[in-house]
């Protein structure tokens, strides 16, 4: 078995064995980080990656009034089943496919309608604010959701710092590109990089959080590290992982669902039990780990929020 494998190595595995040797140099760095962090910085931000097993806690995370007081779901079910096609199209592909993927050093590119635009390291433009925890429901188009306690930074805190001209109408977010690393980008089922985009009040939404960990942890690397959207009221794939690139524009951007199948997966995807999937109903869903199917709530349950973004709209057509 051993000479098999040897033998049918790829080109791939060789060249995961040397992100591999990178990663371990990065978890030093980054302990060592930690350690001056706790002693020097008001703020110790660690979003380095950790080694396979171990984890790395943020220090003084905030708690806000935002959150549901539904029970969370399990750690161990949050990064096994996952939605993250650029490491493959089943659940379990992510959390397999993902261990290597490199998030140090990283950088977030913001471009068009803003008065500060440039190429911001990640933790350099985290540092001035405070992480809150945030339990929020997260329910894919699929019909199941999960319960999680995200970390991370209201999305437009961090906008308001680049200083939007009042043409920015609408912001697009744009995935890491890089088929070596992420092997479901060799294969084109959707237009590579994953794209999406809000409205800019949607983005300006108390709710909207821009994430960077969960359950007080940095983020594993198969729920989107280092840095992926939250949009609490809207089906899971408006939530785009690894983001490097940060558009604001005056008409609404394409997004990669949107362009594989536009009449099943609208610009707003709202959640929304009136409004089935062309293939399907969305009036009920699997909570992962419950056995009995629950009612999906308008607007995942953030009605009381959200619903004024959307006064006047017909949400049978503008899904
Ligand atoms: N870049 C990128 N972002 C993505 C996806 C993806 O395939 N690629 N899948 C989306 C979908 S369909 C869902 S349901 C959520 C899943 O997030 P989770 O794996 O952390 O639960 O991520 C969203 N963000
Ligand atoms: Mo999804």
């Amino acid at each position: 078995m051993l000479i098999r494998k040897s033998v049918d190595i790829k080109p791939s595995e060789i060249t995961d064995q040397k992100l591999f040797l990178r990663r371990r140099e990065i978890f030093v760095t980054a302990l060592g980080g930690l350690a001056a962090a706790a002693t020097a910085s008001a703020l110790p931000l660690v979003l380095a990656p950790a080694a396979a097993g171990a984890s790395v806690k943020f220090q003084d995370v905030v708690r806000t009034s935002f959150s549901t007081d539904e029970p969370t779901t399990g750690l161990d079910k949050i990064t096994a089943y996952n939605n993250f096609y650029e490491f493959g199209t089943d659940k379990e592909d992510p959390a397999r496919n993902a261990v290597h993927f490199r998030t140090r050093p990283w950088s977030l590119a913001v471009e068009g309608e803003v008065a500060r635009p440039g190429v911001y390291d990640l933790e350099e433009f985290i540092k001035p604010h405070r992480l809150e925890e945030r339990i929020y429901r997260l329910r894919c188009v699929e019909a199941w959701s999960m319960v999680i306690p995200w970390v991370g930074i209201p999305l437009a805190q961090i906008i308001k710092r680049f200083e939007p001209r009042s043409n920015a109408k609408f912001v697009e977010f744009v995935t890491l590109f890089d088929p070596e690393q992420m092997p479901g980008q060799r294969r084109a089922i959707l237009d590579w990089p994953y794209v999406e985009g809000l409205r800019i009040d949607e983005a300006m939404h108390p709710l909207t959080l821009l994430a960077v960990g969960l359950y007080g942890e940095i983020l594993p690397n198969q729920n989107g590290a280092p840095m992926r959207l939250v949009v609490p009221w809207k089906y899971g794939f408006k939530s785009i992982k690894s983001i490097v690139k940060i558009r604001f524009v005056e008409h609404p951007p394409r997004t990669a669902w949107n362009k594989v199948a536009p009449d099943e997966y609208g610009f707003y995807a709202n959640v929304n039990p009136k409004v089935d999937h062309p293939r399907w109903s969305q009036r009920k869903e699997r909570r992962i780990g419950e056995f009995f199917r629950r009612d999906t709530l308008l607007f995942n349950g953030y009605a009381e929020q959200v619903a004024h973004l959307y006064a006047g709209m017909d949400l049978t057509k503008q899904f």
